[in-house]
């Protein structure tokens, strides 16, 4: 049941039996995240009036410049997640390893975990450009009630129960999806609800943005140099209109909203892309299927890959679905 201008509140208790397994517990997870996410958006909005933006001066796991809001999004959402009691363990881009969460060492029943990138895009923060938060919830497959394992995070993305994403942008957004379609909640800041601004999310029909660096134009393989041709050539409904902000949520967002192709490819500079698999590219591709889009590592289903390390990274063709079917076809002919 879906009504515009609900409450997200409103919404989860009236779609509660959707949410695969619950007992009310998944419906407390996605209210502890939107809990974080107000909470995160008050200091993304204030990042450049007081001293937490810039790096932090260390590099996280990826080797990348920690900017303080970073730091600052990871603690957040690991203590409400914490919090709540719901979940068994948390992995983030922002830490080497998964994180247990101590209840499930003694007689707790948590049956969740959750991936996520607390601050993706953050580098754009100091620029005052959109950044989000990304997340994917699994329920565990090791035993209710021992400490959780490596296997309870190297699941397929074929086995989220949910997935979703906070933009942080002209307006905040929490967009998320249960395996029951796409569901866009706009933040009213002065009452601190979130309200369904955007019911049912999907795709159009056809899309004509495309979104790529393509200042790493010499560094790609042949068949992504074809497709991106392909979008610029005078033919048809092209040429398509090039729009990359260089925040994964952002582009992912307009591009659902308006149709498009969002890529981050392979490269000589990144043999396996940039995004990682685990909480950017199985969350958004959850989310892109649910919308009628698709998502593929240029070749095969993103849901489908079998995860080998928490942090590693594949390629990434994530939008309107036939604008991905085309970029696989010219990535086929150099396979
Ligand atoms: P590049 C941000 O660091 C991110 O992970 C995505 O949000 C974004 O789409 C991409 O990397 C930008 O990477 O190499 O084009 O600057």
């Amino acid at each position: 049941m879906v009504k515009k201008n609900q409450t997200l509140g409103e919404f989860i208790i009236e779609n509660q039996s959707e949410f695969a397994y619950s007992s009310g517990e998944l419906s407390r997870l996605i209210n502890s995240i939107r809990l974080a996410a107000k909470v995160v958006n008050h200091e993304v909005n204030k990042a450049g009036l007081v001293d937490i933006t810039g790096a932090v001066g260390e590099t996280n796991v990826q080797g990348e410049d920690q900017q303080k809001l970073d730091v600052y999004a990871n603690e957040k959402f690991i203590q409400t997640l914490t919090n709540r009691e719901i979940v068994c363990g948390i992995a983030s881009e922002e830490n080497d390893d998964f994180i247990t969460i101590e209840g499930c060492n003694k007689d707790h029943k948590n049956k969740y975990v959750v991936l996520m990138d607390p601050l993706d895009g953050s580098s754009n923060i100091d620029v005052n450009v959109s950044v989000g938060t990304i997340f994917s919830i699994y329920r565990r497959v090791t035993p209710v009630g021992t400490p959780v394992q490596l296997e309870d995070f190297l699941q397929p993305g074929n086995k989220q129960v949910a997935a979703g994403y906070i933009v942080y942008g002209t307006s905040t957004m929490l967009v998320y999806t249960t395996g029951h379609g796409v569901n866009g909640f706009t933040l009213n800041p002065a009452l601190g609800s979130w309200y369904l601004s955007h019911p049912d999310m999907k795709y159009p029909e056809n899309g004509h943005i495309y979104s790529v660096n393509e200042g790493n134009y010499v560094h790609f393989p042949q068949g992504v140099k074809d497709y991106i041709k392909y979008c610029q050539e005078e033919k048809d409904d092209r040429p398509y209109t090039s729009r990359y902000i260089g925040s994964l949520v952002s582009d992912f967002h307009r591009n659902m909203i308006k149709g498009g192709i969002y890529f981050y490819p392979t490269s000589s500079k990144a043999p396996n892309g940039k995004l990682r698999l685990l909480y950017e590219c199985n969350p958004m591709a959850f989310i892109a299927e649910q919308a009628s889009g698709k998502a593929s590592d240029g070749f095969s289903r993103i849901l489908d890959i079998e995860p080998q390390e928490l942090h590693q990274r594949v390629p990434f063709f994530c939008g309107s679905r036939s604008m991905v079917e085309k970029a696989e076809e010219f990535m086929a002919k150099y396979k």
